[in-house]
């Protein structure tokens, strides 16, 4: 997704790294009133919170506080899914105050032969084409709502056709994912609001926080995916088949940046990946590489809140920067992967943002990426905190899983 060519012909944007210009690297670890953090205690007391409200007074919208009442509905199970290796569940959230309001469709696959014991981890993401996208199983049901059209025709007047099945299976390695004794939940983030600058009327906004209510820090897009992905953890916490508490957040490019906020204000999930998030995303906003806060509020204005948009052309005096996001996240284990290809998501500033949040790992006695060298393609680097970046464009790639597996493997075993 994304007119990443488009874009690249774009004078305004910078992709020679001798055009970088010098920068402020804020310290996640000097409060807003020039104190030095020393200690978890003052970490998680004073200096956490105050940043957790800048990204939401700033960038990201205050998450309206109030919860929705909600029911479970589920539509389907299926217990010998993906040749008999898995248990397909489609459950619906219902949103019992609003009837008229979509529900959100959770496609749930868990593994039935487990490798080690009790209830399997479970990965958590928003998918871009609706649940049928991810699997040609033809049990899934095919989305009804608003979808982006597809030049191959497979979406049509903004509705999915039969032959839209599967058509980001790629993104979605079931199989993998299920022989490696992991379960997946996904739904379709237009569900809660379809994107588009208009979405918010046919999504969770118009109920919970219209922008018509004209607030600089008014909930936005971005923020609603983020609520979403909360929202799918606490129905698979009433869910007996997977374990909750090893929730593993994953999203792509505009769903990283999203997994990236649900990860910092809920943390319950216990792992947090962020691939190829870019720009309000991973990596920091005041390296003038690839897009820049400006486009992005240009191509997609209802993804931030409006105070946001004053910083266009003016990142340098943004009070936070999104290393910072990312510090939020600790101790809990967090994965930056990044795409050669994908420059307009500025990969080495991906990687120098993941690195500088060691300071705030270390208060916690964890080693996160330990090194200043950016690594080469496949050379994965890190603890707690690991970065990659692999050949090829910007899309998720079996390489991206598998690394993205291996680190929970390491993260869960290391837990026991
Ligand atoms: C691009 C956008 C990026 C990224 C991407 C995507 O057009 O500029 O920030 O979000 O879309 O979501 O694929």
């Amino acid at each position: 997704l994304g007119p990443v060519t488009l874009n690249a012909q774009n004078p305004d944007i910078n992709y020679d790294e001798s055009k970088v210009q010098p920068f402020a690297f804020l310290d996640p670890l000097i409060t807003y009133s020039a104190k030095r953090v020393k200690t978890v205690q003052r970490w998680e007391n004073e200096r956490r919170p105050e940043l957790l409200k800048k990204f939401a007074s700033e960038v990201y919208g205050t998450t309206p506080s109030r919860r929705l009442a909600t029911r479970y509905e589920l539509r389907s199970v299926d217990s010998s899914a993906l040749g008999g290796t898995a248990i397909r569940k489609q459950i619906s959230v219902i949103w019992t105050e609003y009837p008229d309001l979509p529900s959100l469709d959770i496609l749930l696959y868990v593994p039935k032969n487990k490798s080690g014991t009790g209830k399997p981890p479970v990965f958590v993401g928003l998918n871009y084409m609706g649940n049928h996208s991810i699997s040609p199983e033809p049990g899934i049901a095919l989305s009804t709502r608003w979808l982006p059209n597809r030049p191959d025709g497979k979406v049509v007047n903004n509705r999915a056709t039969e032959a839209a099945r599967g058509v980001q299976q790629s993104r979605w390695p079931l199989e993998l994912i299920i022989a490696k004794g992991y379960s997946v939940a996904t739904a379709y983030y237009g569900d809660l609001e379809p994107d588009h600058p208009e979405g918010w009327k046919s999504g969770i906004r118009s109920v919970l926080d219209p922008p018509t209510n004209q607030k600089s820090d008014g909930w936005q897009a971005i923020g609603v995916w983020a609520w979403g992905m909360s929202r799918m953890l606490d129905y698979l916490e009433t869910d007996n088949l997977v374990d909750a508490k090893r929730a593993v957040v994953m999203g792509h490019s505009r769903q990283g940046k999203a997994a990236l906020w649900a990860g910092a204000q809920d943390p319950r999930f216990a792992i947090v990946i962020a691939n190829e998030s870019g720009e309000g995303g991973a990596a920091l906003s005041k390296r003038n590489f690839g897009e820049t806060i400006e486009r992005l509020n240009r191509s997609f204005p209802h993804w931030f809140c409006p105070k946001y948009r004053t910083y266009n052309n003016r990142p340098d005096a943004l009070p936070v920067d999104q290393h910072q996001l990312l510090a939020l996240i600790a101790p809990r284990p967090l994965y930056v992967a990044s795409a050669e290809g994908d420059r307009w998501a500025d990969p080495k500033g991906e990687f120098i943002s993941a690195r500088l949040t060691d300071p705030v790992y270390q208060l916690y006695g964890k080693k996160g990426i330990g090194t200043d060298t950016w690594p080469a393609i496949h050379s994965p680097v890190g603890e707690t905190v690991r970065y990659h970046i692999r050949a090829g464009e910007h899309d998720v790639k079996r390489y991206d899983w598998e690394q993205f597996i291996d680190f929970a493997d390491k993260q869960f075993r290391k837990a026991q």
